[in-house]
């Protein structure tokens, strides 16, 4: 696995790395963009610049494990900085023992390796129409990385629960908001958890990713790994836990990362949870010329937060039928799996759209519409790919 030296993922490197990249013969099929560096060269592509938004090369996937180089990164605010020296994980709230650790605690402590798949709540939001208000996320908001640290349950149980609903995790980042509705003065990153998850044996306070300590990027030098949820529950540069009586009803799950539920025939704003079954293409690239009356490799991932991806079915005549892709990672609980399909590309060159669609053990299939309820987030629809089929082959 490729590791970025500490601070490599800052914007500069990233730009003069694309300057000196080597076109590659074999990406001749993907559009002038993707050549340029970004998807087809395998590196990070800036969205938003201040703070700090890249998103990972979608279309240049080809292992199991997304390397650290390729992992998206999801700032709201500044990267706080911080020294592990000085830094603590306070542990308060409903518990029988405040806890004070440091770094070299959670070291110490029992570890446990997991591979979770991190998807942000609002990947793919560039497919939207009418526009959506958020970071410009093309399809790779998306990474699959394994995770190394001491289980939750583990340092709850070292405070000592007492009766409590929730767990809440706060970020050393913060700052005022730009969007309204929005409260005045500064605002932490906090996400909680119901007690349930929180406990789970595969909810990790994360120490290292893909075998490497943290990046900061990432969140070093704790952050909370939550499986099966979309991005936004596995809350980076963790400095304090506190365990709650009462579920919370902070920013960051209510005005932002919620969606419309439909609860006894009225509309509650509900924070944004588990993933969505999704299955999505990495080639074609969204705009990539393929050639006429050729077989042509269409593939990408599929993933199913806490159930797993039973069947990926694709349609290249617009939806009318559906042919079985072949899975091609074993089942892994909390990861994508990879699939393929060979397409026989049509004789008669012009425009077409490539469709992927995945089912889950639980019977969820991927809707063929938008829920506009879905505000900003949850972008899990069936999207059209557009291709275009040219002469020769
Ligand atoms: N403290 C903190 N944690 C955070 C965020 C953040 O801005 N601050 N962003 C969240 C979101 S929305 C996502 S999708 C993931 C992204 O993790 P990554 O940047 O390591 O890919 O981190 C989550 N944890
Ligand atoms: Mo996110």
């Amino acid at each position: 696995l490729s590791q970025p030296p500490a601070g490599v993922l800052g914007r500069r490197d990233f730009l003069r790395g694309v300057a000196l990249t080597a076109v590659p013969l074999a990406l001749g099929g993907l559009p002038a963009w993707a050549r340029q560096g970004g998807p087809g060269a395998g590196q990070l592509i800036p969205r938003v610049q201040d703070p700090e938004n890249l998103e990972g090369p979608f279309a240049a996937l080809d292992t199991f494990i997304t390397p650290n180089d390729r992992f998206y990164i999801r700032n709201h605010f500044a990267q706080p900085k911080l020294d592990v020296r000085t830094w603590r994980l306070r542990v308060e709230g409903q518990v029988e023992k405040p806890l004070e650790l440091t770094y070299d605690d959670l070291q110490k402590m029992q570890h446990r390796t997991q591979v979770v798949t991190l998807e942000c709540a609002g990947n793919a939001r560039t497919f939207l129409t009418p526009k959506a208000k958020g970071v410009p996320w093309e399809l790779g908001a998306v990474g699959t990385a394994d995770w190394t640290g001491v289980p939750l349950a583990a340092v709850l149980e070292r405070a000592g629960l007492r009766p409590a609903v929730e767990v809440l995790l706060v970020g050393a980042d913060g700052g005022p908001l730009k969007d309204d509705p929005k409260p005045q003065g500064p605002v932490s990153f906090a996400r909680s958890l119901p007690l349930g998850k929180a406990t789970m044996p595969s909810t990790l306070l994360a120490l290292r990713m893909n075998g490497a300590d943290l990046a900061p990027a990432h969140g070093y030098p704790l952050r909370a790994i939550v499986p099966g949820w979309y991005g936004m529950a596995s809350v980076k540069w963790l400095t304090r836990i506190v365990v709650l009586e009462r579920s919370f009803r902070g920013y960051f799950q209510t005005i932002d990362y919620a969606y419309w539920a439909k609860q006894d025939g009225q509309a509650v704003l509900t924070p944004i949870t588990e993933l969505q079954v999704k299955a999505a293409i990495a080639r074609p690239a969204p705009q990539e010329t393929v050639a006429a009356n050729t077989d042509y490799r269409v593939h990408g991932a599929a993933w199913a937060g806490e159930s797993e991806v039973a069947r990926v079915e694709l349609s290249t005549d617009g939806g009318t039928t559906w042919a079985e892709a072949k899975l091609l990672d074993k089942a892994v609980p909390y990861a994508w799996r990879r699939w393929e399909y060979r397409w026989r590309t049509p004789a008669q060159p012009g425009a077409y759209t490539v469709r992927a669609r995945a089912t889950d053990l639980r019977g969820r299939v991927q809707a063929m519409e938008r829920d506009p309820d879905r505000r900003n987030y949850l972008i899990s629809h069936v999207l059209p790919i557009a291709v275009t089929v040219r002469p020769g082959g």
